[in-house]
């Protein structure tokens, strides 16, 4: 390490600070996966929204850049360049190189952005082959430049600008020995600025690709804040009112902003954010939402005789379905509980929210009496169809309890009753089930035919729900349960295969499965139980050869391979009911030649529920690795 630094006790720690980000970089940045590549940029946007937050700053601009650096400008003050009174370096200098840099700069405090891994600048540099920052600040430009986390260059005036024009700039490029890709995704990066945006009103977020091929720029602005967050999550669904609720106020230091629309589906859609980030397992600022909204409605409806004196009260649930809704606040020190560490504990939060709702929700009812009236009006059918889906459930256990808890009768079962080794494959159709009874392994995989078209759930109550045929034989072949009976030890299949055609309708009837499974047993989507089997599109014979390939891209791959004459035969397959119990095994249901794809779920942009598909193939499919990993999002599910 010769430079011409002076490493004195200070710069010895700094040292020992980033090694340990680099040599446990997981600790800091939750993993090294794609996920961690992109959560770098939203450490380093964190501080833009920060001063934005403080009122310094409008419009933070990111830019992918043609070697997958990334810029982040922001039109701030600019970063602090003073001299740090005891480390002897520019503040700037500490917030790059410095763990958990926090503490007073130049006269102001410097807040380490609140977020999950809360870990900021230095991370982001110790994990990057390079790092350089800008600062335009009192009519100087300043630069520095770091590698590896180590200082390179001294703080430099590398020239002047105007007075006004103040902001900083940093540009880094992800370590490649460090992370397992280095590619970023324009897609990924869009949605999470997009819901920073909504989440911080009034500032204006800029997302550019420079790389060649994929030069695209998109600009989000919603001076709205989370009131057109709310109506962005509606707007492929039915308002119920044409209002958006919001409620605001700030108490015991805890800022807290509502909004709130019903919609004409039976799903709720709330989803919270503590410093605007994404809390899935909710917390004490949800409990607090829960609570006043249950009061709030109930006392409304009561005194305006909506709910008459016998009849039992609504409980959240009725009152949430079909509710879209956003809970921000913002915390000086959030403390997160429970096993993932993602429950917000504070218990400020639940009695900020409870009375900032309360008190504006009852006025807004007093003030919207026909929004109140449809709102109560729904409630009150949601608490009659849950009193119906009750006795339905009810009528199916007891039936399931005389006849012996038996399974659906177009199930085939397999043999095995350990249900870690045991398979399901949900098959679309009686002939294509047909085929798959024949070419399974029966030892342990087993087959649950479905005719045509399932429920869409989307747009059903429970009690229908319950009702359904198809989707009753799912729930009893499962043996899970659904909804609040939901048990994940009574699984009686780990892996949860879902087989339709390669085509259209095959995609709609897989889309329909999943939206029933992610909304009614989620819990088998997160811990990696479903998947979708992957059926060719097409077989190619030559000299009694076969080959199969399972989009054009791979057909034409294939007859490049092999010569394009006459002597190929080329089937395209229109369905599963096309190919031979033979071919259905060789291609799709043998785990040693078979490609699955796992449904996955991204919790923490579960607003845009974000369902990614990895990949799980047998040992023979290496020439399908590239084709798969280009192919294995499947982006359009719209869930
Ligand atoms: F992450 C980061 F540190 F690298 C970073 C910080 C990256 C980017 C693109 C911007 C920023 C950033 C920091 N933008 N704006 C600020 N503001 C301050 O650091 C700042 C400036 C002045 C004062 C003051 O009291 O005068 C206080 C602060 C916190």
């Amino acid at each position: 390490m010769s430079s011409e630094f002076d490493y004195g006790a200070e710069q010895i720690q700094v040292l020992k600070g980033l090694e340990a980000v680099r040599k446990r970089p997981g600790m800091y940045i939750g993993s090294t996966s794609s996920r961690g590549l992109h959560h770098l940029v939203y450490e380093i946007v964190d501080n833009s929204v920060d001063e934005a937050l403080a009122g310094f700053c409008d419009t933070i601009a990111v830019t992918i850049n043609e070697d997958n650096s990334i810029t982040v400008v922001d039109n701030g003050r600019g970063m602090p360049v003073d001299e740090h009174p005891e480390m002897k370096i520019p503040a700037v200098e500490v917030i790059f190189t410095q763990l958990h840099a926090g503490g007073k700069f130049g006269g102001g405090a410097y807040k380490v952005s609140g977020g999950l891994h809360g870990v900021g600048a230095s991370v982001v540099n110790a994990l990057s082959d390079w790092l350089e920052v800008t600062i335009y600040r009192d009519g100087n430009v300043y630069r520095q430049r770091y590698e590896k986390g180590i200082t390179v260059t001294k703080l430099e005036v590398i020239g002047t600008c105007k007075k006004k024009e103040h902001g900083s700039t940093v540009t880094f490029k992800p370590d490649g020995t460090i992370f397992e890709d280095t590619v970023y995704e324009y897609d990924i990066l869009k949605q999470r600025l997009r819901e920073m945006a909504f989440l911080t009103r009034g500032v204006k977020i800029i997302l550019k690709d420079d790389r060649e091929e994929r030069k695209q720029e998109r600009e989000f602005h919603y001076e709205g804040g989370i009131k057109e967050f709310v109506q962005y999550l509606n707007k492929s669904k039915e308002a119920l009112y044409p209002t958006i609720i919001y409620c605001e106020g700030t108490i015991e230091g805890v800022a807290v902003e509502v909004a709130i629309q019903h919609n004409d589906s039976y799903t709720e859609s709330v989803y919270s954010f503590v410093n605007n980030i994404n809390t899935p397992e909710g917390g004490t600022h949800v409990a607090g939402f829960r609570n006043a909204i249950t009061k709030t409605f109930n006392d409304y409806a009561r005194k305006n005789s909506l709910l008459k004196e016998k009849e039992a009260n609504l409980t959240g649930e009725d009152i949430r379905e079909g509710m879209t809704a956003i809970i921000s606040v913002k915390i000086g020190e959030p403390q997160f509980e429970g096993q993932t560490k993602q429950k917000l504990g504070n218990s400020e939060a639940r009695s900020a929210v409870d009375s900032v709702l309360s008190e504006q929700l009852t006025y807004f009812l007093e003030q919207n009496p026909q929004v109140a009236k449809v709102i109560c009006e729904k409630s009150i059918l949601a608490q009659r169809a849950r009193a119906a889906a009750r006795k339905a459930r009810d009528l199916t256990r007891r039936k399931t309890a005389l006849e012996g808890n038996s399974l659906p009768g177009k199930l085939a079962d397999c043999s095995d009753k350990n249900p870690e080794n045991c398979e399901i494959y949900i098959v679309e159709g009686d002939s294509a089930g047909g085929s798959a009874k024949t070419a399974r392994s029966r030892n342990t995989q087993a087959i649950l035919p479905l005719r045509g078209k399932i429920l869409n759930v989307e747009k059903a109550r429970l009690d229908k729900i319950y009702a359904n045929a198809e989707i009753k034989a799912m729930i009893t072949a499962f043996g899970t349960g659904i909804h609040n009976d939901f048990d994940i030890s009574k699984l009686r299949y780990h892996k949860i295969i879902l087989m339709t055609d390669a085509d259209v309708d095959g995609a709609h009837i897989s889309t329909l499965l999943l939206t029933f499974i992610y909304r009614f047993m989620p819990e088998l989507i997160k811990q990696g139980h479903v998947y979708l089997a992957q059926p060719p599109l097409y077989k190619v014979e030559r000299n009694k050869k076969v080959w199969y390939a399972y989009d054009d891209k791979e057909l034409n791959q294939i007859l490049g391979e092999i010569g394009r004459d006459n002597s190929n035969k080329i089937q395209r397959y229109k369905g599963l009911g096309e190919m031979d119990p033979e071919q259905l095994w060789e291609t799709t249901m043998d785990p040693e030649r078979r490609i699955l794809l796992r449904v996955t779920m991204d919790e923490s942009a579960s607003s845009e529920v974000d369902l990614t598909f990895t990949t799980l193939m047998g040992d023979k499919v290496e020439p399908r690795r590239e084709f798969i990993e280009q192919n294995a999002k499947y982006g359009e599910l719209d869930i």
